[in-house]
């Protein structure tokens, strides 16, 4: 990539960008080579995010604004130089003026490495929720962790998975500022005593270094820069010079390897919790610090404590930070010498909480012995608060004995652990669940008896997405086609993309609409031939599934129905067969074992399916290694249809179901989570909808559920279940998913069996669908036209005004 072009044709930019490299990198253009390109157009872009950094700070600092603070252990952002390019309007100039240099934009964007610093939905919701804030220009702060491994990298050897460690950070982090003066201790262990005036004090038996690192994070438009603060670790003695003098080297740096190891990997767990003492040590490492950094600047701007419920509010992003209410609660009692009624008020009237999950397994809780090990001052102020909220349980009406152990924030039943949704509840004024039936089932199930105390708290904030990465960025042709039928004003609000909908009848539209989609599968089509090895035809149904592994999101059902097809076009070849590719991809979580086998099963059924030359290539199965934002940003512009198929009750909303139907794929989807919103925006004709409803679940799983005969009745999920039982996809290994097929024969948890049925006929009438080229262009643009309401600036503007109380 060195410059080809004339020099006397550089405009200011480009020559910026030399400069840059040359004074910021210490290269000439000869020397560079493409990541210092991508470096020095980072840097260069930096400095007017900066100037517009400063101005946001300060027109906050200036009006005495509300900032909103969202804490999230996750923040699965991406790559950010196309979005942030895109939001400052810059893309066209800066691509100009790298072409002048001989250097092309679009392939230094693509080596820009993925910030993986989340798990899944829940991290980039986190992502799409920062950049709404900006978007909607409220002051706002992220606060996370600055993870040197991310989510790790998945190989797939000989069909497993192997867990790599992610280096984002090897190539070093243009976008990011460290804050040395923004730094604070974070204590753990030790004892608590108490002085003769009453004050209580913590010594600390070990302490490290929070520092802070900043991240600009530009909205549409560049209207404003907020910040996402994430910390990292600094040992206070980090180094030891007399150790080491005395030969003992590893013990010289023990320390700062200590703090390191709080910040080295985000835990790769989806919706369970991890019971480790490393996860406890950063979920308080990043809440105190936070909490101290937020209290600082509240005194700093405006005195006197009492008045943050009115100048910030936190939102805790699941429980991960809820251990954040209690440090508010040891700053204003032990350093701010607030008594503990006004200090529960305040903490009370600044937090939010957002619940992510309904899983039993997904709700944090810590062994009592290791909580107060750990945090011995906490500790009792949680017994101090659990004090308060079970006299307020006992005064309310109708609160029995069973519902007052069901409040506690002590679990007694069995070992003791302190309940962190219980904490998080009990310290917040809001609670919101994440689509109207997650949060309809959050007052009949986990929370029951909390609500009944307090009726007023739960409320729904249904999940958004935000259209500037997930529409604009990830599919500009649909874009352009959009802007050209409509004028470009959804770019602004995603709300006026319903007036697309009339141009479902405008057959000339439907063709251009049907171009883009089958331009977007040929370039993923090239990206799976280049990554894989397997050719694709895009003229084929381009189905789907694409999200963390996990049972009870059922990549098992669609692998079974994948099976079940390949049966029937064998046994009748002589059908009108819609030719189909199933595309899978996926990380499991390390530990889990099934997870785990589903990935293996998906690779030994595509091996198998896509070597089978009887079938003529009407059916194609994809696993593509490595599932991240990336990825997703490729494949989900170049979907027809979107695999949504939880088991209902259990996905507390889906976001990937909301990028899919924005980019103009149908979803099959069951009644669970968004899908059920986004059938009633998108209209009950434009979505294929199968299966049990929660309460149908509730009530088979109530009423004992007999897989082995609802398998036994169904003569191709049989089929299916034995033949891969049975060693048909697994030669090598012939009981390979023995157990996993006898489990759904003995319990089926997620009622695969009970679903099946349906399942496939379902897909049975996406063919069908198919078959009618116009009526499934039509379903696909009122897809498009009918998801502006699943923007993220939407939901944020609820959250804003009806928990933050900033708009
Ligand atoms: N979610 Cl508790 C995660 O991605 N990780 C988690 O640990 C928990 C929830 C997801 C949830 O499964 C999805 O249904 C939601 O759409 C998403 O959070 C964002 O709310």
């Amino acid at each position: 990539m060195t410059a080809t072009t004339d020099v006397s044709e550089r405009g200011p930019l480009a020559l910026a960008i030399i400069d840059t490299l040359v004074h910021r990198i210490g290269k000439d253009e000869r020397a560079a080579r493409p990541h210092d390109w991508l470096e020095a157009t980072i840097l260069t872009l930096r400095n007017e995010i900066i100037e517009r950094w400063m101005e946001s700070t300060k027109a906050a600092h200036a009006a005495g604004a509300k900032r909103v603070y969202y804490l999230s252990l996750e923040f699965l952002i991406g790559r950010l130089l196309r979005d942030t390019l895109a939001n400052l309007r810059h893309r066209d100039e800066v691509g100009d003026a790298l072409r002048q240099l001989g250097v092309d934009l679009s392939a230094i964007e693509e080596l820009e490495p993925d910030a993986a610093l989340g798990n899944g939905g829940l991290g980039r919701l986190a992502a799409c929720f920062m950049e709404s804030l900006a978007t909607l220009d409220l002051p706002a702060y992220g606060y996370g962790i600055r993870y040197v491994n991310g989510m790790f990298r998945q190989r797939i050897d000989d069909g497993w998975q192997v867990e790599l460690p992610e280096t984002w950070l090897a190539h070093g982090n243009p976008w990011e500022f460290e804050r040395r003066e923004s730094a604070y201790f974070v204590g753990f262990g030790g004892e608590v005593t108490g002085d003769e005036a009453g004050r209580v004090h913590w010594k600390p038996g070990e302490a490290v270094e929070a520092v802070a690192v900043d991240t600009p994070v530009v909205g549409w438009r560049g209207k404003r820069v907020n910040t996402l603060r994430l910390w990292t670790a600094r040992s206070l003695d980090p180094f030891k010079l007399d150790a080491f003098n005395r030969g003992d080297f590893e013990g010289a740096m023990a320390d700062q390897l200590r703090a390191e190891s709080l910040v080295r990997v985000l835990y790769p767990n989806d919706s369970t919790a991890a019971g480790q003492e490393l996860r406890l040590r950063q979920e308080y490492f990043f809440s105190s610090a936070s909490i101290q950094d937020i209290v600082r600047r509240h005194i700093q701007y405006f005195g006197d404590i009492r008045t943050l419920p009115d100048r910030a509010a936190i939102q805790l992003n699941d429980t991960h930070p809820a251990v954040a209410v209690a440090e508010l609660m040891r700053l204003l009692v032990d350093h701010h010498e607030l008594d503990m009624d006004a200090a529960w008020a305040i903490t009370r009237a600044t937090f939010g909480y957002t619940n992510h999950t309904l899983l039993p397994e997904a709700l944090e809780s810590w062994p009592l012995p290791l909580f107060e090990r750990l945090l011995p001052r906490h500790m009792q102020l949680v017994y101090a608060i659990n004090a308060k909220l079970l006299r307020e349980a006992r005064a309310a009406e109708g609160i029995d004995d069973r519902a007052i152990a069901a409040i506690s924030l002590i679990d007694e039943g069995g070992e003791r652990r302190v309940r962190m949704a219980n904490l998080a509840f009990a310290g917040a004024h809001s609670v919101n669940g994440v689509a109207a039936l997650h949060t309809q089932l959050m007052k009949s199930t986990v929370f029951a008896d909390l609500h009944r105390l307090y009726p007023d708290r739960i409320n729904n904030k249904t999940n958004g997405i935000t259209p500037r990465r997930w529409l604009q960025g990830c599919n500009p042709a649909l874009t352009s086609l959009i802007a050209e039928a409509i004028g470009p004003d959804f770019t602004d609000d995603a709300q006026k993309l319903p007036a697309l909908a009339p141009f479902a009848e405008d057959a000339g539209f439907r063709e251009r609409f049907a171009a883009v989609k089958r331009a977007n599968k040929v370039a993923l089509a090239e990206h799976v031939r280049d990554t894989i090895g397997l050719r694709l035809d895009p003229d084929a149904i381009f189905d789907v599934q694409i999200k963390r592994i996990h049972e009870y999101k059922r990549q098992l059902l669609n692998l079974i129905e994948t099976v079940a097809l390949y049966d029937q076009i064998r046994s009748h070849p002589e059908r009108d067969w819609t030719p189909r590719v199933k595309l899978f991809a996926g990380k499991a979580a390390s530990s889990y074992v099934n997870a785990k086998l589903i990935i293996k099963l998906a690779n030994d059924v595509a091996r198998r399916i896509n070597g089978d030359p009887s079938i003529g290539g009407l059916l194609k199965v994809a696993f593509l290694p490595n599932y991240n934002v990336s990825l997703a940003e490729r494949m989900v512009p170049a979907a027809d249809l979107s695999e949504q198929i939880s088991t209902a009750g259990m996905e507390a909303s889906g976001t990937g179901n909301m990028k899919f139907a924005l980019n103009g794929a149908l979803t099959i989807g069951t009644l669970d989570g968004a899908n059920i919103e986004i059938r009633d925006q998108v209209g009950a004709d434009n979505i294929v909808i199968f299966g049990m409803t929660a309460e149908e679940v509730a009530a088979k799983r109530a009423g004992g559920y007999a897989p082995r005969a609802v398998i036994e009745n169904s003569a191709e999920l049989a089929q299916a279940v034995n033949a891969i039982a049975s060693g048909v996809f697994s030669p090598d290994d012939p009981n390979r998913y023995r157990d996993l097929m006898n489990g759904l024969y003995d319990h089926d948890w997620f009622m695969v069996a009970a679903d099946f049925d349906a399942y496939a006929a379902a897909q049975r009438e996406v063919d069908r669908r198919w078959g009618d080229r116009d009526g499934w262009q039509r379903s696909a643009i009122r897809n498009t036209a009918n998801m502006g309401w699943f923007s993220s600036d939407r939901t944020i503007g609820e959250y804003a005004r009806e928990i933050w109380g900033v708009l």
